[in-house]
């Protein structure tokens, strides 16, 4: 863990290397894939101003994150109850930190659900590096207004700088 850690902080990314992969959307935040093997892969997404992902797992797999643009409040939860057979779980919020400057931050695989929020009092789009290992395209989704979680699955708005079918983008690069 320590290493992927060590080499996001030792080799800080040049924004304008993004530019291929940086899509926005009204709608939603966008999911770019850059790179992806076996082990790892490596997706900028990017996040309008006020675009939030939904409570979320990570598949059971490693996350690092670093902040080449903007700004992110990463609010973790603990999973206080989660049955398999009714979908039922039961969430408390635990820390919260902000993501910004290239800072890289680890998910925690011990407690390893999440939000993340460009929050309207950033006033900036964000763009974030995501690795994630190994790749997974289906991850839980939890609701803690209806007490539920349910699978669902991942998808890329663009793959390798080449905007994917049905990818409602409204803007490419940082115009
Ligand atoms: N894990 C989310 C982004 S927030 S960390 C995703 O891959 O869509
Ligand atoms: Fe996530």
């Amino acid at each position: 863990m320590g290493t992927v850690y060590d080499y996001l902080k030792l080799h800080p990314v040049d924004e304008e290397t993004l530019e291929p992969y940086l899509f926005f959307s009204r709608n939603h935040y966008t999911r770019n894939l850059i790179f992806k093997n076996d082990l790892f892969e490596l997706l900028a997404i990017c996040w309008e101003v006020g675009q939030a992902s939904l409570i979320h797992n990570h598949a059971d797999q490693n996350c690092w994150m670093t902040m080449p643009i903007g700004k992110l409040r990463v609010q973790n939860f603990r999973v206080v109850e989660q049955n398999e057979l009714t979908g039922h779980c039961r969430l408390e919020p635990t820390d919260a930190v902000d993501i910004y400057n290239l800072l890289p931050a680890e998910v925690d695989p011990e407690e390893p659900v999440h939000q993340v929020l460009n929050l309207r009092e950033f006033e900036e789009r964000a763009v974030s590096l995501h690795i994630y290992s190994r790749p997974f395209d289906r991850c839980l989704v939890y609701s803690p207004a209806k007490a539920e979680y349910s699978e669902v699955q991942t998808h890329y708005t663009s793959e390798y700088g080449k905007l994917n079918e049905g990818g409602e983008v409204v803007s490419r690069g940082q115009e």
